[in-house]
């Protein structure tokens, strides 16, 4: 079963319900609606000549570009003090090369520098002004992010003591994983974080396990929703284990956001995290702790926005549920 356009179920999903798409490649599963634009990016540089790197790099970078996404890239929402940070990282499966930044300001294309961390340092991830001074010194040009709309949307928020309303534009993390014709993978991951969060406050998004993880025999998963629920959990590594043990994707996402729940102690609903999982056949899924995660997969044929398992009864908002940071985090 497909869902066009992004139009959500009001029950609680079947298990494995795509499952007579799967095995294509090359193959690009991202999160939420926008993640379609995305993986057609993604395809494009694919058939273009580009590695599955490239192609997720591109995909991603498409969304940090588009202003009218307010939860990543350039118009992203700031942060408590109105700046807007963001964190980013990329796995490239073969060698498990991976880089990352965190907290970084004025850089548009974090899911780049996050690139050129993996390729030009002996390192792994660089944060803040440090990971600000590479991108500048590596040709990057530094950019205002904040737009008028989110200025004044933010000085609401202020003045409005933490009220804050859900807007259209309220959308969330993407992070996309991809599937080569070869067998190799590649993801990436990106955001502006939780709206309005703590000054210096780092999510799951840039934290390779938790936000995104790529193992090059087993598969990739990726994760949005509240980073302080996932990275205490070495979220997206423990999809990617439950693969190992033989789960298909969408099982992986499920038992992963349940075993959470377990150690959490709160009601899956209240914990706001939801997970897309691509394994090396090309098998893909995902799942949310609410009903109405949709994820996108593209491969040549095909281009679509699929539902997610839902796994309470709970709707997580048409939006994509980034509310302000203190409605997730009570
Ligand atoms: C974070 N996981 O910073 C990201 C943001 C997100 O819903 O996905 N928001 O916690």
């Amino acid at each position: 079963m497909t869902v066009a356009g992004g139009v959500m179920s009001q029950t609680i999903t079947q298990s494995e319900p795509h499952s007579h798409l799967a095995g294509k490649r090359p193959v690009f599963v991202s999160t939420w609606n926008f993640g379609q634009t995305a993986n057609e990016a993604s395809l494009r540089k694919f058939e273009a000549g580009g590695s599955i790197l490239d192609a997720v790099e591109e995909g991603i970078r498409l969304t940090e570009s588009d202003q009218s996404n307010a939860s990543v890239g350039d118009g992203g929402k700031p942060n408590a003090a109105g700046k807007v940070q963001l964190d980013a990282c990329i796995m490239h499966g073969p060698g498990a090369k991976a880089g990352s930044v965190g907290g970084i300001e004025d850089i548009a294309h974090p899911i780049s520098v996050a690139r050129a961390v993996m390729e030009k340092t002996p390192h792994v991830m660089l944060v803040g002004e440090g990971a600000k001074k590479f991108a500048l010194e590596h040709g990057f040009t530094a950019k205002n992010l904040l737009t008028s709309k989110q200025r004044k949307e933010w000085r609401n928020w202020r003045r409005e003591k933490r009220k804050m309303e859900a807007g259209k534009d309220n959308h969330d993390t993407i992070a996309l994983v991809g599937l080569d014709k070869d067998g190799t993978l590649a993801g990436g991951c990106s955001t502006s974080g939780l709206a309005y969060k703590m000054p210096g406050r780092v999510g799951d998004s840039p934290i390779l396990g938790s936000g995104l993880y790529v193992d090059n025999e087993i598969g990739a998963a990726g994760a949005t929703g509240v980073g302080e629920n996932i990275m205490r959990f070495c979220g997206s590594f423990m999809v990617v284990e439950y693969m190992r043990q033989g789960l298909r994707p969408e099982e992986a996402c499920a038992e992963t956001i349940r075993r959470i729940a377990r150690l959490d102690g709160r009601p899956i609903e209240d914990l706001h995290i939801n997970f897309i999982a691509l394994d090396k056949k090309g098998r893909f899924g995902a799942a949310g702790t609410g009903q109405g995660f949709p994820y996108a997969v593209t491969y040549p044929e095909y281009s679509n926005v699929l539902q997610s398992k839902a796994l309470s009864r709970k709707h997580i908002g048409s939006e994509g549920g980034n509310d302000p940071i203190e409605d997730q985090l009570k």
